[in-house]
């Protein structure tokens, strides 16, 4: 590159009307072909935009990257309730199982599409008529809690009420303190919360069970079949177990478990039409490996033939890096400054075609409190992040579209369920496995204490009080689906390069994926972007 190079770059940049960040210019100037990036940065900017920024560079450079070997096209989500999976090759975005006679309407993967507030929804033939959302479980602006203790009382207390309600008409139960005082020999039960699980001296398992009244043990012998559901209880799930009193009533062999689970017999709604819903989560805006050309070929792919289809789109959090959320993450921030973050985000949710309806929760890098559930966004970021009008709602929420119910949540207890369980009952490589794990405890996070953080409240709003047609998480930043009791569970990959962290522990994340769900069938496709 001459050296004058980089005064070029001004110039011409001024030349069409824009102003330059200093480090945008210095990427451009040494990239391989800078006037072939120039040229490319020039094309994808909006008309509103003023000044060149990295980020426009990034996408630029992005879009740019050859793609990979077809090997490591390969999706790697587990399909384990047969359905089919679609790999986008990225030169061509707009290739889908759905539909034979697809086509961009926007030249392919050079030119990344800013919409610019009024995407063009022309080239989509959608009635927004025929749409349903509705959205329940909100708990934004209903907290209660001061962070006293009572509140901690008053959650598990209402967790126990709730969650013992689906049990106590399937056991004959009494409460711990009256079990105490039952003859030797009786068979018994109980509904409570797991309050300690440990291993005794000879390997059997003694879990000892909460109540309103008082605490009683619990004995797993390790020769019975209900040992194999030790390795699964996370303590403070509510569960309920039948069994036989001891000699001296001061413990009871368990005879049998039970959780309060999804019936078997559940039928999922379906949408009456042909509409689709993309599951994504973990945009990551602001973060030096956000995969700005695999969102700008999603984004494009949405406004072609093949993604017409697509009516919603639920975010299940993690929409920016944020600041200071794990140590030395500064080092890997692209936008140093949270508010400019969303600013970003704001600008990839105009890419998106307007007629998208767009629901989002908040997770774990995002600028609301940590300890779930979490609030939606406040006003001030609300307004940052209006140019699409998305619905903001709580970590958790239930949006029901077209008479589907989905169960959003962020996903920070899958890290808990993958820690505590065997890896063939929960792990990285099948994070829907986990999920199926929350829906048989119907809760969201079960465990207290590690690295889900719990907020205080007088009502447990983790709880899956009813059982949705599909569950959505994300966190893991992995993607993975599959069928629980017919309940569709999919944790849905991110849009972030793998991080220093992640390779320093061999997290290997599913980036640029976004899988699509018919909500007339429940089918889900995936389509890939990176
Ligand atoms: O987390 C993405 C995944 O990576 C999730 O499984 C947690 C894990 N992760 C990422 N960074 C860290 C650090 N620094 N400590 C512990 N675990 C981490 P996300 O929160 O979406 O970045
Ligand atoms: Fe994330
Ligand atoms: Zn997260």
């Amino acid at each position: 590159m001459p050296l004058e190079g980089p005064a070029r770059i001004v110039s011409e940049l001024t030349s069409h009307g824009y102003n330059a960040e200093r480090e945008a210019v210095t990427r451009i100037a040494s990239a391989d072909d800078s006037q072939a990036v120039l040229e490319r940065v020039i094309e994808s900017l909006s008309e509103e935009a003023l000044v060149v920024t990295t980020d426009h560079v990034e996408s630029a450079l992005e879009a740019e990257v050859p793609s990979e070997s077809s090997s490591d096209r390969s999706v790697e989500a587990s399909d384990t309730a047969g359905r089919s999976v679609a790999s986008d090759p990225p030169d061509d975005p707009s290739v889908s199982t759905g539909d034979p006679s697809p086509h961009s309407k926007h030249g392919g993967r050079s030119a990344p599409v800013e919409t610019g507030g009024s995407p063009p929804t022309a080239d989509r033939s959608v009635d927004p008529d025929l749409r349903s959302l509705e959205i329940s479980n909100d708990m934004t602006g209903g907290s209660t809690g001061t962070g006293e203790y009572s509140d901690f009382v008053s959650v598990f207390r209402d967790r126990l009420d709730r969650l013992g309600s689906k049990l106590r008409s399937r056991v004959n139960h009494r409460p711990a303190t009256a079990i105490e005082s039952m003859p030797g020999g009786e068979e018994v039960a109980m509904v409570g919360l797991v309050n300690d699980i440990r291993s005794t001296a000879s390997g059997h398992w003694l879990i000892e069970l909460e109540d309103a009244t008082g605490s009683f043990p619990w004995l797993v012998m390790k020769d019975r079949e209900y040992v194999d559901l030790v390795d699964e209880l996370l303590c403070d799930e509510v569960l309920a177990m039948e069994g036989t009193l001891a000699d001296d009533s001061g413990i009871a062999f368990v005879d049998s478990m039970q959780f309060p689970d999804i019936p078997r017999t559940h039928e999922p709604s379906t949408a009456d039409r042909h509409v689709q819903a993309a599951l994504i989560s973990d945009v990551h805006v602001g973060s030096q490996e956000f995969m700005a050309g695999a969102w700008n070929r999603f984004a494009d792919w949405l406004h072609t033939e093949a993604g017409e289809r697509v009516e919603y789109l639920l975010l299940a959090g993690d929409m920016v890096e944020g600041v200071g959320v794990y140590p030395d993450q500064d080092e890997e921030l692209d936008i140093v400054d949270i508010y400019e973050q969303y600013e970003t985000f704001n600008e990839r949710l105009k890419q998106v075609p307007g007629d998208i309806e767009i629901v989002m929760i908040p997770g774990n890098h995002d600028a609301v409190r940590l300890a779930e559930p979490q609030p939606g966004f406040d006003e001030e970021l609300r307004e940052i992040m209006s140019a699409h009008d998305p619905r903001i709602v709580s970590n958790p929420s239930t949006v029901t579209i077209e008479g589907v119910s989905v169960l959003m949540y962020h996903g920070v207890s899958l890290d808990e369920v993958i820690a505590e369980l065997p890896e063939e009952k929960a792990s990285y490589d099948e994070p829907h496995r986990a999920m199926y794990q929350l829906l048989k405890k119907r809760h969201v996070a079960p465990q207290f204490g590690g690295h889900t953080r719990l907020a205080p409240e007088e009502r447990d709003y983790l709880v899956i009080d009813e059982v949705p047609d599909i569950f959505h998480t994300g966190h893991v930043h992995k993607l993975g689906f599959g069928k629980y009791h017919n309940v569709l569970a999919i944790n849905s990959g991110c849009w972030q390069a793998q991080t220093d962290f992640q390779k320093s522990v061999n997290i290997d994340p599913d980036a640029g994926f976004a899988p699509i769900v018919d909500l007339d069938t429940l089918d889900v496709t995936v389509q890939k972007f990176s």
